[in-house]
């Protein structure tokens, strides 16, 4: 019984997992005029909840955002380095390796 149990929450930690597979977009910001512009990016998207990753390039000028889509999306991101100063838009990307949707 115990063990029945340890493993049908092992299946729902398994689930969950598989549930919020973490999104990657990259997002196309011209608006980086230095080097330091990046690290007021960075800051604006990590805040925002549901990011758990964020690479900010000034020399391709974009941002690739890795996050949850349960509790963000792309229109959160890009309101978030919008108000930082930098509007920016979805890069298109290559056909995503989850195209369950
Ligand atoms: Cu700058």
């Amino acid at each position: 019984m115990r063990f029945l149990r340890s493993a049908a929450i092992a299946l729902m930690v398994l689930m969950t997992a598989a549930w919020i597979t973490p999104k990657t977009i990259t997002l196309s910001i011209p608006g980086m005029t230095c080097a330091t512009c990046p690290i007021t990016i960075k800051a604006a998207l990590k805040k925002v909840p549901g990011v758990t990753d964020v690479t900010v390039s000034y020399e391709r000028l974009e941002a690739v955002v890795t996050f949850d889509d349960t509790k963000t999306d792309a229109e959160a991101l890009i309101k978030a380095t919008t108000d930082a100063g930098y509007p920016s838009t979805v890069k298109p990307d290559k056909p995503a390796r989850d195209g369950s949707r």
